[in-house]
């Protein structure tokens, strides 16, 4: 099932090992330069190169695989060449493991200021002190070639939703040339994967577009950009299904920025590998816990007193060694030990679900492991 000789760079292979026979669930293995990692699987996001108060030896312990970080914010800080002068990212955060970096698109639409979008790249305002920037997808390729991550980022545009067809198919065209340009100015496909990103809104036809033409370029694999973007559940259902439809079986899919629970088991349920999000650590930050009975907010008055683990059915340090009525005081203290806690504990959530997931699908019962997910807990997501 190896891709065929010469068909991506050598250090980097997605391996298809299994497809669940009650769903279009995939378990794979993506082998990079930084060593191998099994799929579908959830990537903990560290924008600044550092994942919010948890060190790169917990994040080992917790069973994350790829940790994910942002081209648009190492870029202002410390600068590339800084993170390419440490040796690249993985030595600059003492991260022994597969990285991935997000191209600034859509951190550049979702952050900063006074958009311009013009053929030639974005024109906007820095969300740190508002000086007025540019970014082309030659500069974000740039960029993330000195910061050095095993898996980068086309640079697109995550296109807004709802958005009319007309706006939609011509900005596909102007990510399909990014793509083009991005390809081209890449100076390390031996060691780098570049993704293409479809995006389409829930146009089908335009989907479709773009991931054949993306298809066309031969990408080492293909990410799902512009969901999660304030579009109901059965439309994001289909924008996934409409972009997965065209894509190769032998390349992973990357459904980028999607961390609820039932929207992981769905987009795997769909022939998803890879997902992101920033969720669970920043809902730590405010005292929302994913546990096995849904999410709970810890602030609560009820849990000042009770000194029961966060989750019994949890095996992350927080539910071992502490207890809701020492988490709450942590919280109402605002400590950074509480930080710390409930970031490990929501990650492990996420990171137990996906490896829950690879048995299942492994055993060809992941539709009856998702419905049980789904019914076992009541989980209030959006
Ligand atoms: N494009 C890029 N990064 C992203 C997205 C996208 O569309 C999303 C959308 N959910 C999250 N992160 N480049
Ligand atoms: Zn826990």
């Amino acid at each position: 099932m190896y891709n065929k000789p010469g068909d991506i760079m050598e250090k980097f292979k997605f391996e298809l090992t299994h497809i669940c026979k009650q769903t279009g669930a995939r378990l794979g293995v993506i082998h990079t330069p930084h060593g191998s990692v099994e799929t579908p699987m959830f990537m903990p996001v560290g924008t600044l190169a550092t994942v919010k108060f948890v060190s790169p030896e917990e994040l080992k312990e917790i069973g994350a695989q790829v940790v994910l970080s942002n081209t648009y914010h190492l870029w202002l800080r410390p600068g590339e060449d800084i993170v390419e002068r440490a040796g690249g990212v993985q030595k600059f955060m003492n991260y022994n493991g597969p990285m991935l970096t997000d191209s600034g698109g859509f951190q550049v639409f979702s952050l900063s200021d006074a958009r311009k979008i013009k053929e030639e790249g974005v024109t906007f305002k820095s969300h740190l002190n508002g000086d007025t920037l540019f970014l082309s997808p030659e500069l974000s390729i740039q960029i993330q070639n000195k910061i050095g991550a095993d898996m980068i980022m086309s640079f697109d545009e995550c296109i807004p939703y709802p958005a009319s067809y007309d706006y939609v198919k011509n900005s596909v065209e102007r990510t399909l040339r990014w793509a083009k340009r991005g390809l081209d100015a890449h100076q390390r496909k031996e060691d780098q994967a570049l993704f293409g990103i479809v995006q389409g809104g829930d146009y089908e036809d335009l989907r479709k577009h773009c991931a054949e033409e993306l298809v066309k370029m031969d990408f080492p694999g293909y990410s799902i950009g512009g969901t999660s973007v304030g579009e109901d559940k059965e439309t994001m259902t289909r924008m996934i299904q409409y972009s997965v439809k065209y894509l190769p079986e032998n390349k992973p899919r990357y459904l980028m920025g999607v961390g609820a629970v039932n929207d992981i088991l769905v987009a795997i349920e769909n022939g998803i590998d890879m997902m992101d999000c920033v969720l669970p650590t920043r809902i730590a930050r405010h005292g929302t816990l994913m546990t096995s009975e849904g999410r709970i907010n810890i602030k609560r008055a009820i849990y000042k007193d009770d000194f029961r683990p966060l989750d019994p059915e949890c095996d992350c340090e927080c539910c071992r060694k502490y207890t809701r009525a020492y988490l709450n005081h942590l919280y109402r203290c605002n400590e950074g030990l509480g930080n710390r806690l409930m970031s490990i504990h929501n990650l492990r959530f996420l990171l137990r679900l996906t490896e829950q997931a690879r048995q299942a699908i492994k055993e060809d019962r992941f539709g009856d492991f998702k419905k049980e997910i789904l019914e076992k807990y009541a989980f209030d997501e959006r």
